[in-house]
């Protein structure tokens, strides 16, 4: 196939910061008037309406439990209010339809609210999505497939909400290849496994299969909020490094682990798969980068990727810190988006840790 047969979807003009997310499916109506379901986080576009209207940064990550934290600790550095999803259904009609599930989300989001511990709006069997003054955190899960749902979902809701100014962040965790445990990788690009295929098409895009047909989409991250992440992660002293991270669709297989089921390739050939791809400048490997940049990218949303490296696949295979040691290297890739989030908002950071005490009421709560 000759290079001018791919299909090849553009990335969109950047929106402005008073400019809202774009609607590109017509079937789901104008701005204005959107009638969707998000459908696994069971809301509609009119709730969405009413919720992320304000809605300026999205921070997303694979676990919820991390969602949960960064989460807690945006609203207690950031003085960020809690928002929760406290629609008083009424005890008595709860009680009469059987189904509790409202009233107890109700009174969740009231004690939320008074001791600044975020809670869940919307359907939690996929998700978690915390809302904290401006800023959307919610975990994507693991692989290509769960954050396309999610951002799918999230986008339509956002569009619902006409929020504008909409800048995205995925942090996360990754393997490094030559790249030490702790660093963080401020990705430039997204790659998929297959490096060789994105060559194929000139200008940062990856294939993705779209109705058994592969499509490239683009793959660069933001320039601008790059350099801007990049320059904090300098300034405050966090081992970083900017290069290319593989969004690979499986974990085990995909790099020939040692520590999977099988076992079926030598060390060299990973060793070489790494080599090359070192030769490209990629430097992690994940299971989402790419359709965060593909999506963003063709809506014109800002958005980065930061994730820390826990470990180098060159060298060893199996993840063998301390989840001490795994917990403090994440935190890192976390440090940089919140201390962009604090330059935005003009809030000097002088302790970036939920007090004790707080964690500990909100545990019990949770
Ligand atoms: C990083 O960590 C997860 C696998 O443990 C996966 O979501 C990823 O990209």
């Amino acid at each position: 196939m000759s290079p001018e047969e791919f299909i090849v979807r553009e990335p969109g003009p950047l929106i402005g910061p008073d400019e809202a997310v774009p609607m590109m499916n017509s079937l789901l109506g104008i701005p204005g008037d959107i009638q969707a379901i998000a459908y696994h986080f069971k809301l509609s576009s009119e709730e969405a309406a009413t919720l992320f209207e304000d809605v300026k940064y999205v921070v997303m990550g694979g676990s919820s439990k991390r969602a949960f934290k960064f989460a807690q600790r945006a609203a207690h550095v950031l003085d960020l209010p809690i928002e929760g999803y406290s629609q008083n259904p009424g005890l008595r009609a709860s009680i009469q339809s059987g189904d509790l599930s409202g009233y107890k989300r109700f009174i969740k989001s009231e004690l939320g609210q008074k001791i600044g511990m975020p809670v869940e709006i919307g359907g939690t069997e996929r998700y978690s999505l915390f809302k904290v003054g401006d800023l959307i955190v919610v975990n994507h899960g693991m692989g290509l497939g769960s954050i396309e749902i999610m951002l799918n979902e999230l986008v339509i809701m956002l569009a619902a909400a006409e929020a504008k100014g909409v800048e995205m962040f995925r942090i996360g965790t990754s393997g490094g290849f030559g790249v030490d445990p702790g660093t963080v990788v401020i990705t430039d690009r997204a790659w998929s496994e297959q490096p060789e295929e994105d060559l194929k098409v000139n200008g940062g895009y990856t294939p993705l299969v779209v109705c058994g047909q592969r499509e490239y989409w683009p793959a660069r991250t933001t320039d601008s909020l790059r350099s801007t992440l990049t320059d904090i992660a300098e300034s405050r002293s966090i081992p970083h490094t900017v290069g290319g991270t593989i969004a690979k669709g499986s974990f085990y297989a995909g790099e020939a682990r040692m520590d999977g089921i099988f076992h079926d390739h030598k060390h060299e050939t990973a060793e070489a798969y790494f080599r090359s791809a070192m030769g490209l400048c990629i430097k992690n490997s994940e299971m989402e980068a790419t359709w965060l940049t593909a999506i963003a990218g063709r809506l014109g949303l800002r958005h980065a990727v930061v994730c820390a490296v826990l470990d180098n696949c060159m060298t060893h295979q199996s993840i063998d810190f301390t989840p001490e040691q795994l917990g403090k290297f994440s935190k890192r890739a976390e440090d940089v988006v919140l201390h962009y989030l604090a330059d935005r908002k003009g809030v000097a950071l002088s302790n970036m840790e939920v007090p004790w005490a707080r964690r500990l009421i909100h545990s019990l709560v949770r």
